[in-house]
This record gives structure tokens, sequence and C-alpha cells, in this order.
């Protein structure tokens, strides 16, 4: 006798699905459509950290737990359609605090770590044997496997926010990681290091850029290589005050972070879903993969943002698309 399509169980299907679980097999036809979708569909949403709300949660983590106790003192900053470690599908950020004369212990790990400086002076991080100064607005890389430990040396608190490509590891679980014997691994002075980039290099760069007088945008790159790493890089973009960029959507997902100016982004995702999100300087915001982004510059002086993107995880995946 012929019967029904079964798309899904029912009281005289049953029977035919239960004994398929048992088997640990499953029919694909009734989740096809959902593992091919018309358009990608990113788990994250677009979320925002505003500093000024973050930036005493994390004086007060200080008060309840040491650096070196702690190991890392971070905020992560979770998105809020999805659980830690992801602020994106496939990066994770954070805040980190480092107290005048703590240190966060050397260890590493085969996870990339890159770092924007917020606030603070006379901070450094030590990576392998490198000891780099971190001043507001540099970025600072730590490569895999690359012993790593940060210090304050100065008077002041120092804040940055962390980014790695620690979501990959929940698919291809292969991070290793290990702790230095002591606190800090041994280091010298490096004030030019290949693993530091100066804001006042980006910024002159964005400036100079005449291709565009309203926006311009600077992709961080190694020497001899077209990102920071094999999984996460970085961009900076200056938007020209009262401007508003053009719609650009890419298979990529980004962290932003204002590193001054005061705007809004309208974000409008895969499914149509429009979201505007005001910022201020130091305010960081989520924006997930083949999500249309505009950003509009309030102040009336020029707008710069940073950004981590998981632009060379996605080409060298083959997965990068654009669209404008
Ligand atoms: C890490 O090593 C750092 O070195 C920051 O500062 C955040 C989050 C998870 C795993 C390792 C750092 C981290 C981390």
């Amino acid at each position: 006798m012929a019967t029904a399509t079964q798309l899904a169980p029912s009281s005289t299907g049953d029977a035919f699905f239960k004994s398929v679980h048992e088997k640990h097999a499953a029919p694909l036809w009734t989740v096809l459509s959902q593992m091919v979708p018309p358009y990608p569909n990113p788990k994250a949403v677009p979320t925002v950290w505003r500093y000024s709300e973050l930036r005493p949660s994390l004086m007060e983590a200080g008060k309840i737990v040491g650096a070196e106790e702690a190991e890392r003192r971070v905020l992560m900053l979770v998105n809020s359609n999805m659980q830690a470690p992801h602020t994106t599908d496939t990066i994770y950020s954070g805040l980190q605090l480092v107290l005048p004369g703590e240190t966060a212990p050397a260890h590493r790990h085969t996870a990339f770590a890159l770092r924007f400086i917020i606030e603070g002076e006379d901070g450094f991080t030590a990576v392998e044997g490198q000891k780099i100064r971190m001043e507001r607005g540099d970025v600072i890389l730590t490569p895999p496997w690359n012993w790593h430990d940060h210090g304050n040396e100065g008077k002041d608190p120092i804040i940055w926010l962390d980014g790695l490509d620690l979501p990959i590891f929940r698919s291809v679980p292969v991070n290793f990681a290990e702790n230095y014997t002591e606190s800090r691994y041994p280091s010298t002075p490096t004030p030019e290091s290949p693993l530091r980039f100066p804001w006042k290099d980006v910024r002159a760069a964005l400036d100079a850029d005449k291709s565009n007088s309203s926006h311009s945008v600077y992709h961080y790159n190694g020497k001899g290589r077209k990102h920071l790493s094999d999984r996460i890089s970085a961009q900076a973009e200056r938007v020209a005050a009262g401007y508003t960029t053009p719609g650009h959507k890419e298979t990529c997902s980004f962290i932003y972070h204002v590193e001054r100016g005061e705007g809004s982004t309208k974000i409008k995702a895969a499914d149509g879903t429009e979201t505007e999100i005001k910022w201020t300087t130091s305010d960081t915001f989520a924006v997930p993969a083949w999500s249309e982004v505009q950003h509009t510059c309030l102040s009336n002086t020029d707008a710069y943002l940073f950004a981590i993107n998981d632009r060379p995880l996605v080409e060298s995946l083959g997965l990068f698309r654009e669209s404008a």
C-alpha cells in the first residue's frame, strides 16, 4: 500500500523515526532546507557593549580578583543570542584589565590573539621575549604558541579589547595551551616590533587615503602577508563628519570598536532584520556575517572605527563573498 510522504514524526510514522534514531541515523529530508538555507544564517545578532556601562564593572572585577589569580582578568563580550566564547559566530572578544603593579602570567596557546589598547600608559605585553609597550590605539599580536604575559608598570589601570579565534575550536577542537613555570617569560624591551601596529601610523594612513575623502578603510597586515593571522585580522575606518557610508555586506563577521567619535551603524541582517546601534568613543559592537553595514558619523569631526574580522578564515575556506 502506498503511504503519504513522511516529513516529520507523526502517530503513524513514529516507529520509523524511533527505529532509525536507535541506529544512530536520521532522515535528512526533515532538515535539508535548514542545512542549505537560501542565505547565510549566522546565529550571532547585532549586540552593543557600552564602555560607560562596562568600565565600572571591569573596575569592580579589579577588586574581586587579582590579575595573577585570575590568569586573565577579562569580561567576555557575549553575543546576546549566543553563549561564551561567541562574540560573533567565529570571533571571541573581551575587555581585559591590568592594574598598576600587576602581572597576567605567561602562557601560550595555539589560539591567535590580538589586542586593541583602549586606555592606560606604561603597560606592556611580552611576546616570546619581546617586551612591547602598549599605547592607546595600538594593536598588538600574540601569534599561536608564542609565550606571552602582560604587565602594568604605571600608575593608571590599563584596559584593552582582546580578539581571539576561540569559537572555531568548538568545531575544530585542537587548541593546546601551556603555562610557563614563572609568572614572566624573560623579555627585553622592543620598541619597534612587527607585532605592534601603532595607532598613529594607522590613523596617518586613513587620513592620507585620497581615494575617497569621506570614507577610508585600512586593512592591517603583517610583513609579506595579506592578513594579521590565518584566522583573524583587523581593519580601521575613517568616516568623515556627517557622512553615511554606502551599504556593504560580506560573508565575514566583525567586532567594531570606536576609537573616537560619535555616530550610528545600521545593520541589516541576512534575514532582513534591521538594527541601528548608536555609538560613542570606546563602545564595541558585533556585526554578524552577511549583514549590510552602514556607518554614519554624527560628530563634527571625523570618526575612527577599529574592527576585528574573520576575513582570513573565511577567505582561506573559499567562502568569501561581498555585495554592495
Ligand atoms: C588569553 O590568553 C588572553 O593572553 C586573553 O591576554 C583572553 C581568552 C581565552 C583564552 C586565552 C591573553 C583569553 C586568552
